[in-house]
């Protein structure tokens, strides 16, 4: 039994660690995350799946100061504050506000809200409040595992014709072509400038994964092939059984926000029958 807290009910299972929801079963019995058999459950350890939060940097500390990648949201406890079950659907609201730890990161007062809901789709809203007397620069990410059968056999439709950084190419800016995104092997791109709404094809689950957004205009697409799997203890050859298709706001689209002002960006996953 791990030390985190956690809320379990029919649908939902989130831990308050990171406001980390890590599991996900729509109206219809679809199970949509993945969750790695070799994650960790420890204080300050990210949980490998589900839908980890990316909070205030995307990748690697912007600064090189050593600090964690992908912010440290998804690292600290957040407060649940709200949650209920009814019939139709599970909701719950948590929050994460700046204190002594999070300051000796990054030297900014803020109020992060998630929202969860999860009943015919799964909805989530991510809020920040800049409660400093300064702007700051940040970006927020949904870093969804999305559950498949094999990514061999999986496709992500949307992104044609929008610019994405391929990080599995070292970073250079190219103009996505393709009709779909194929995984052959490593996919590491991160598409700014685009509101496209994805699908992710599934032959192997004969399902269609429909990610919508609002205010979101960056999508992150990644599966870590063979190679770069291998090093990461808590994945291994389980990456096969998903594919990350990331909406938020990062890299291009990181934004400054006033002080007093209020950031919010939402996702949507539904499924269709293939
Ligand atoms: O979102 C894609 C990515 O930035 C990849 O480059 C890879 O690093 C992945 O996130 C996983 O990051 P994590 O820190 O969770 O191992």
């Amino acid at each position: 039994m791990d030390s985190l807290a956690w809320l379990r009910t029919k649908r939902l299972e989130l831990c308050t660690q990171g406001a980390h929801v890590t599991r996900a079963q729509l109206g219809n019995g679809e199970d949509l995350l993945f969750l790695s058999p070799r994650t960790r459950f420890a204080e300050g350890v990210p949980i490998r799946g589900g839908i980890p939060l990316v909070f205030p940097w995307f990748g690697d500390d912007p600064e090189g100061r050593g600090r964690p990648a992908h912010g440290f949201a998804r690292r600290v406890p957040w407060r649940l504050v709200e949650s209920a079950e009814d019939a139709a659907s599970t909701r719950a609201v948590l929050e994460l506000e700046d204190d002594d730890g999070t300051r000796a990161l990054w030297p900014h007062r803020f109020r992060a809200q998630l929202e969860v809901r999860c009943g015919e789709r799964l909805d989530l809203r991510f809020s920040i409040e800049n409660r400093d007397a300064a702007p700051f620069r940040c970006e927020v990410l949904f870093h969804t595992y999305l559950r498949v059968r094999g990514v061999d056999a999986c496709t992500v439709s949307g992104l044609s014709g929008a610019r994405y950084r391929d990080k599995a190419k070292g970073g250079v800016l190219v103009t996505d072509e393709a009709p779909v995104v194929a995984f052959g092997g490593e996919v590491d791109r991160t598409y700014c400038g685009t509101t496209a709404t994805c699908t992710v094809d599934d032959p192997g689950f004969r399902r269609r994964l429909v990610v919508t957004t609002q205010n979101a205009r960056s999508t992150v697409v990644w599966s870590p092939g063979t190679e770069k799997a291998e090093r990461l203890s808590d994945l291994g050859d389980a990456w096969r059984q998903f594919v990350c298709v990331e909406s938020g706001n990062v890299d291009a689209d990181t934004f400054v926000l006033a002080p007093g002002a209020r950031h919010e960006c939402a996702v949507g996953i539904g499924v269709e029958a293939r």
